[in-house]
């Protein structure tokens, strides 16, 4: 079997010990790894540890800020917005979270506006925590400027994710779904370049517009939207309430400020997060059981549910670990090394 056998902790400490080899602050360092940590137990390679490579970029270029300390404020009763002072994602999350989920249910609907962050993590951890909760919730943000809009040739919109998750009775984990509106996430793309694999056609085109299965000219190309024009309105639409609702950047801004060092997207996020019970007071149990048919009735045909296959590899990763290319880890090793020097 190929790759390199690893347990879960192997790999929280791998990434915890390069991140502050690199220079991040410690609490930094710990919720970033956390996210690293997830993507590589549930089977989300592109979001799992080959992000050390990214976040080390990131830092070695000064696009972060290593210590950022993330700042919670109110600015309504239903609102609250954490300003991440730009530092990465993780921690200006967990500093906005529990007020987002007390505001949520104090009102029925609460929203979270993350501003200032540096953003290279997937949606569904966040997501998948709120639906813990026992709440319905969903997130946007947008990237870096890498995807055409349907019908044009140059990019505009960032690979801008949508994540929803749904609270699900016991033993049931939640549903949650979590996607890109371009084709797929940046980082799978990267990952064939880096496995010199093609990639299918209809994922991008190369700098002139032309179709191309070569992942690098996709990526000095453009991206497509999944779609055609229904991605794009979605894309468009994460541009939106995460960049300008929220006081926030655009793609288009977000790479402007990057001036081509390649480092991860800044700009912001946004998460809104609702709770059944506002709606439907005692009657919350009846309602979510009609919502479990409607997923038995997906099941029963034999059609999978978004996460299945996440939580199928969680299962087995909490089990027997995970394994890791062997290329990865190897510059992975190469990288520590030469921070440590
Ligand atoms: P995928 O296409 O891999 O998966 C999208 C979703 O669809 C997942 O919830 C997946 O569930 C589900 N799914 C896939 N196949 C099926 C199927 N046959 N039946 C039912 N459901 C299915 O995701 P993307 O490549 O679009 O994105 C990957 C990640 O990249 C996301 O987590 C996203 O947040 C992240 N990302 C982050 C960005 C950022 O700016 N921070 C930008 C872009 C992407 P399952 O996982 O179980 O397969
Ligand atoms: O894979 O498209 C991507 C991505 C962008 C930012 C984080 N992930």
């Amino acid at each position: 079997m190929s790759g390199v056998a690893l347990t879960l902790d192997d790999v929280r400490a791998l990434a915890r010990r390069v991140l502050r080899a690199a220079g991040l602050a410690e609490d930094h360092a710990d919720a970033v790894a956390e996210t690293m940590v997830a993507g590589e137990r549930d089977g989300c390679a592109s979001h799992g540890i080959y992000r050390l490579l990214v976040a080390a970029n990131t830092i070695a270029k000064g696009k972060v800020v290593r210590d950022a300390v993330p700042i919670l404020s109110e600015p309504a009763r239903a609102l609250a917005r954490v300003d991440g002072k730009g530092g990465f994602a993780q921690l200006a999350f967990q500093v906005g979270k529990p007020a987002l989920i007390a505001k949520a249910r104090a009102c029925g609907i609460a929203a979270l506006a993350l501003n200032n962050i540096v953003h290279f993590a997937a949606l569904w951890p966040e997501v998948e925590a709120l639906a813990e909760e026992g709440l319905v919730a969903l997130a946007f943000t947008p990237s870096h400027a890498w995807v055409a809009p349907a019908g044009g040739t140059r990019p505009v919109f960032g690979t801008n994710p949508i994540a929803f998750g749904w609270p699900r009775p016991a033993p049931a984990p939640p549903f949650v779904f979590d996607f890109a509106t371009s084709m797929v996430a940046r980082g799978e793309i990267e990952l064939h370049r880096r496995a010199g694999k093609p990639v299918p056609e209809e994922w991008g085109i190369d700098a002139e517009g032309r179709p191309t299965i070569d992942p690098a000219a996709i990526l000095d190309g453009a991206m497509r939207t999944f779609g055609g024009h229904k991605g794009s309105a979605l894309a468009a639409m994460v541009e939106l309430v995460a960049g300008p609702l929220i006081g926030d950047l655009t793609s288009a801004e977000s790479i402007a400020a990057d001036g081509g060092a390649g480092a991860s997207p800044l700009g912001g996020e946004l998460i809104v997060a609702i709770d059944p019970a506002g709606f439907l007071g005692d009657a919350v149990l009846e309602h979510l059981a009609r919502a479990d048919a409607m997923f038995d009735a997906i099941e029963a045909q034999g059609a999978r549910l978004p996460s299945s296959r996440r939580y199928a590899a969680r299962s087995r990763s909490l089990a027997e670990g995970v394994r890791i290319p062997d290329k990865l880890y190897a510059d992975i090793l190469a990288l520590e090394a030469s921070l440590t020097r």
